[in-house]
């Protein structure tokens, strides 16, 4: 087993680093992958870059290059849900494209042919992140995360990905990571802690609680590595 630990921006995947005794560090297709042992398991840890398609850059790069065979991924979010407040973690069981829209030829939002409006998460995964977070005495909520190329700071547009794809939380990167986990049959899970309410104070939210956020989210992701080479 070689396990991925991916996120999108430095500050998710430091806590990571900081964890790990040492590390190489290889330079490949613009960015960089620090491979570890940790625990005598094989880990490839990096930080995408912000959005769809630099994500999806990685998340292949690490399928296919690095030859990992269990996706994590790890970073904040915005909330949607009321249920969620800032520090909360949030597990994908499903993942959608809010930004996708060819809905002038009649498909829904999210949808293009051959493809599916959601991507759903490994559900084995789910279970075990469930069974991480009852021994720590930590809640996790599971619910649907909408992705975009987007930065989201705006009530009305919060409401409507909420009530178009019916999503608890918002992000940048986890639904195209998701298609490729799930193109190139990989087991993939996704998690983010909640950084602001993707409405009109969401900025200054993220630039207070990235850190803090990132950490427990990255905090937990560690947990389920060692659940997973148990
Ligand atoms: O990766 C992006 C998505 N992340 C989740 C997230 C989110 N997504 C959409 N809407 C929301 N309300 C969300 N809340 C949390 C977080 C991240 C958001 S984009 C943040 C960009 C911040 C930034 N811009 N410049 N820098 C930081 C400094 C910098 C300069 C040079 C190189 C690198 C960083």
């Amino acid at each position: 087993m070689k396990i991925a630990i991916m996120g999108a921006m430095p500050e998710e995947i430091a806590p990571i680093l900081k964890r790990l005794e040492t590390y190489k560090t290889i330079e490949y297709a613009g960015n960089k992958y620090y491979e570890a042992s940790y625990k005598g398991v094989d880990l490839v840890v990096a930080y995408s870059k912000i959005g769809k398609v630099f994500s999806t850059l990685t998340a292949t790069t690490m399928i296919e290059h690095f030859g990992i065979s269990v996706m994590l991924f790890s970073g904040v979010a915005g909330a949607i849900s009321s249920e969620l407040k800032v520090g909360d973690l949030i597990v994908a069981s499903k993942l959608s494209q809010h930004d996708l829209d060819i809905t002038a030829f009649g498909h829904p939002y999210g949808y293009v042919p051959e493809g599916s409006v959601y991507v759903e998460a490994d559900r084995k995964m789910i279970e075990i992140s469930k069974a991480v977070a009852s021994e720590i005495g930590k809640t996790v909520k599971e619910g649907i995360i909408a992705t975009g190329d987007q930065f989201v700071a705006n009530e009305e547009r919060k409401n409507w990905i909420g009530k178009t794809f019916n999503a608890d939380a918002l992000e940048m990167e986890g639904a195209s990571v998701a298609v490729v986990c799930d193109a190139l049959n990989v087991p993939f899970f996704i998690l983010r802690a909640i950084s602001d309410a993707a409405d009109m104070d969401a900025s200054f939210s993220f630039d207070e609680f990235l850190e803090t956020s990132a950490n427990e989210s990255a905090e937990f992701i560690m947990k389920m590595v060692d659940k997973l080479i148990d």
